[in-house]
């Protein structure tokens, strides 16, 4: 099957014929339909993290499921399927408290499947796998557990973002912020998963959501997905604009939605005494953050959130119910939709700020 690896930072992804080996006990052969390009994919390929190597990237993808493994009893051939970056095993300490987000089996994967293996091959090269997913391929296999069910109605080169962007930035302000009714809301970063967040705090009635960007393009998505202000990050003061646009109190909530540890100062700076920021964009390895313990002394919060702090088999159903139902913005998501051996321009597109998503199609 056709794939893009990536064998070295800063590198162009190489797209190949590879052999991928069949599932094997509770794992699934996926026919991939659509997958999304994350900025996260971009920080490996620049190696703001770290990843063995080679490896086939993607990790926000849907498809169909074309085989199954000994042991699988959730999904049948043909059943409709949206992949988590994280596999819910529904038995650690994690799951059983409801914080399935945070499962072990997360941590066992470190780029092969959960038996220590891969089943991507390259001739006689392994090729590792990216968090048990790796959507940049026609084909994945991934582990039983990273599924989750969906509708057959829903199309699958839509909801393919309800991999990762979708629940990330909705669940940021539903699941991990909790925003409430007529809050203030500051966005940092109005890529495609900061227009999530800000369509996340529409849904959750927050009374002024406030975008910040550097470019003009991604400005007017976010008002597009309800945003009430922009603020132009390349040439405006961050926070003297929300101070004038919150008449002096400041936000209730901020969202770092860039990786970036200037931001997440930018972000907490944004809020008022009591306020909360949450950081979900991923900083450089290394990186480390320096913030005045003053803030937080006035009952400021400041949180991580990992995949919106989702339940992916409970979430991502009701997230494309929403969608069907025309309460949730896909559609308006997708800049542009590319064929697999396009995958580069897609990346310098997103590197460019040129585009809010990109659709691979296979
Ligand atoms: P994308 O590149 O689409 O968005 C980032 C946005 O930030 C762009 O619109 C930029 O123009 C904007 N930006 C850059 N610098 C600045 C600045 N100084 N001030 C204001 N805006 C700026 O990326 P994405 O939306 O795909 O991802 C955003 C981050 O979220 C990224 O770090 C990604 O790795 C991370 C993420 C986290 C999680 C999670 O589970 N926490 C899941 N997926 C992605
Ligand atoms: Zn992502």
């Amino acid at each position: 099957m056709k794939a893009a690896v990536l064998y070295e930072n800063f590198q162009p992804l190489v797209v190949e014929n590879l052999e991928l080996e069949g599932p094997k006990d509770h794992e699934v052969l996926i026919k991939l339909t659509a997958s999304g390009v994350c900025h996260s994919d971009l920080h490996y390929i620049k190696g703001d993290r770290e990843h063995p190597m080679p490896v086939v990237l993607g990790h926000e993808g849907a498809g169909v499921v074309e085989e199954t493994g000994s042991g699988v009893s959730y999904v049948q051939t043909g059943d409709h399927v949206v992949l988590s970056f994280v596999p819910t095993c529904g038995q650690c300490n994690y799951c059983v408290r409801g914080r399935q987000n945070l499962c072990d089996a997360r941590y066992q994967l470190r780029g092969k499947m959960l038996d220590g293996t891969t089943r991507l091959r390259s001739g006689s090269q392994e090729i590792h796998h990216f968090n048990g997913l790796s959507t940049f391929g026609e084909y994945a296999v991934v582990p039983e557990d990273s599924l989750v069910k969906i509708r057959e109605d829903a199309p699958l080169d839509r909801v393919a973002l309800i991999g990762c962007g979708v629940p990330t930035g909705v669940g940021a302000v539903i699941n991990t912020a909790k925003v409430k009714p007529g809050s203030s809301v500051v966005v940092l970063g109005a890529g495609g998963v900061g227009l999530n967040v800000v369509q996340g705090a529409v849904l959750a009635g927050a009374e002024s959501i406030i975008a910040v960007d550097i470019y003009g393009n991604k400005l007017e998505n976010a008002l597009q997905f309800g945003a009430t202000h922009m603020v132009d990050a390349s040439g405006e003061d961050v926070i003297e604009r929300v101070r004038d646009i919150t008449r002096g109190d400041m936000a209730d909530y901020a969202f770092e939605v860039i990786g970036s540890t200037a931001a997440i100062n930018q972000a907490l700076a944004t809020t008022k005494r009591g306020g909360t920021t949450v950081v979900v964009g991923v900083t450089p390895a290394g990186a480390e953050l320096t913030i005045d313990p003053d803030f937080l002394h006035l009952d400021r919060v400041l949180m991580g959130c990992t995949y919106g702090s989702c339940y992916p088999r409970a979430d991502m159903p009701m997230l494309i119910d929403m969608y069907m139902a025309r309460r949730l913005k896909l559609d308006e998501l997708i800049s542009a939709t590319l064929k697999l051996e396009d995958i580069n321009s897609a990346f310098e597109a997103l590197d460019q700020g040129e585009v809010a998503r990109t659709i691979i199609r296979y």
